[in-house]
């Protein structure tokens, strides 16, 4: 069924992690009066006050060096702690439970408190995928599941506007990453095809919701995607784990990474908040060849800047809904790519 043909309220299957959303494309004009998010004020290149600029003293009393590119350095309030040892508990019982082990980091992208990824110089943001892909190297000896990860803006609960991502390390992997390495692994014993490669050839010939493209990488608004401008970036090349891109496809992925943030910027004429993060491949013994590494990108803007989309009664009790298509917001974000 063509995408085009669904202008009714229908529902769409992740065929990455098997979710559903509910997508109601006519009730984009209601009215807003509720709550408004506030736009982030200029910022100096260095703040005295900022735990994350060089130089500056940290919550636990350490000093950050003057770091001239990127800074790496464990979370000094960390929500997992490498002392524990993988244990389940109460299995098969309405009480179970894990204790888990695991390691958590903060990356500082730029010594410069005022910039975004957004506006960093192409040879910076490569700087920070190495950072990504040195720390994944060095975790993964130790941990199955390495989680990189960016909050960025107050409304996604960035607690410094100082350009910094984590990577949350564990024992375990999480729920998300096992739903996608559910569907992966089905699809790929069916067909013995990566599901995400399969999905990227069909968008590409579609291109409905095609945002960029090199040629390297390709931004898609997925089929499925529940926040109104959600984007997946992925590789156009089979790659299993971030640790497998070499300097090309660092530098074609620096490119396309900057045109989706700046588009993103352009959109709502503000600092686009998002999470994003990557997934690729646990690091574990077994046959992996199902998995596609990808980043995901969740901006919670709805409408303007200052209108967020909620995730609240239907999508709590029910399941995710959108209002606008996934079509209608690639559309809106290519137009703006440059
Ligand atoms: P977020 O802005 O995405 O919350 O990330 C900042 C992290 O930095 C947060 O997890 C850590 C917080 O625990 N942090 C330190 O490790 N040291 C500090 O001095 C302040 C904040
Ligand atoms: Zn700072």
């Amino acid at each position: 069924m063509s995408s085009s043909s669904l202008n009714t309220v229908h529902r769409r299957r992740n065929a990455l992690n098997g979710d559903w959303v509910l997508v109601s494309p006519h009730r984009t004009q209601r009215p807003w009066q509720g709550q408004e998010e506030k736009t982030q004020a200029e910022r100096p290149s260095y703040d005295p006050s900022c735990y994350l600029c060089p130089g500056n003293t940290r919550a636990n009393g350490e000093v950050n060096p003057d770091y001239p590119q990127t800074y790496v350095f464990d979370n000094d309030f960390a929500a997992l702690l490498p002392t524990g040892v993988q244990e389940a508990k109460g299995v098969g019982s309405l009480f179970e439970s894990q204790n888990v082990a695991g390691t958590c980091r903060v990356i500082c992208f730029s010594p410069r408190h005022d910039l975004t990824v957004a506006q960093m110089e192409l040879v910076d943001i490569e700087a920070v995928l190495s950072t990504w892909i040195q720390e994944t190297k060095i975790l993964s000896e130790k941990y199955v599941w390495v989680q990189i990860f960016e909050n960025k803006g107050s409304v996604m609960g960035c607690s410094n506007p100082h350009p910094h991502g984590q990577i949350w390390a564990s024992s375990f992997i999480p729920l998300e990453p096992a739903k996608e390495e559910r569907e992966q692994k089905e699809y790929f014993q069916k067909t013995k095809q990566k599901l995400l490669l399969d999905y990227l050839a069909q968008e590409l010939t579609s291109r409905e919701r095609v945002v960029f493209e090199n040629e390297d990488w390709a931004v898609v608004v997925p089929y499925w995607a529940v926040w109104p401008f959600e984007t997946l970036l992925l590789p156009k090349f089979p790659v299993t784990r971030i640790t497998e891109l070499n300097d090309h496809k660092k530098k074609s992925l620096a490119i396309a990474m900057k045109a989706l943030l700046q588009a993103y910027d352009v959109l709502f004429e503000t600092s686009f908040p998002y999470s994003m993060g990557w997934h690729g491949a646990p690091f574990m013994e077994g046959n992996f060849e199902h998995w596609q590494l990808h980043a995901h990108f969740y901006p919670p803007l709805l409408r303007s800047a200052s209108v967020k989309k909620f995730m609240v009664g239907y999508e709590m009790l029910g399941e995710p809904q959108r209002d606008l298509t996934p079509e209608s917001a690639a559309e809106r974000l290519r137009a703006l790519v440059i």
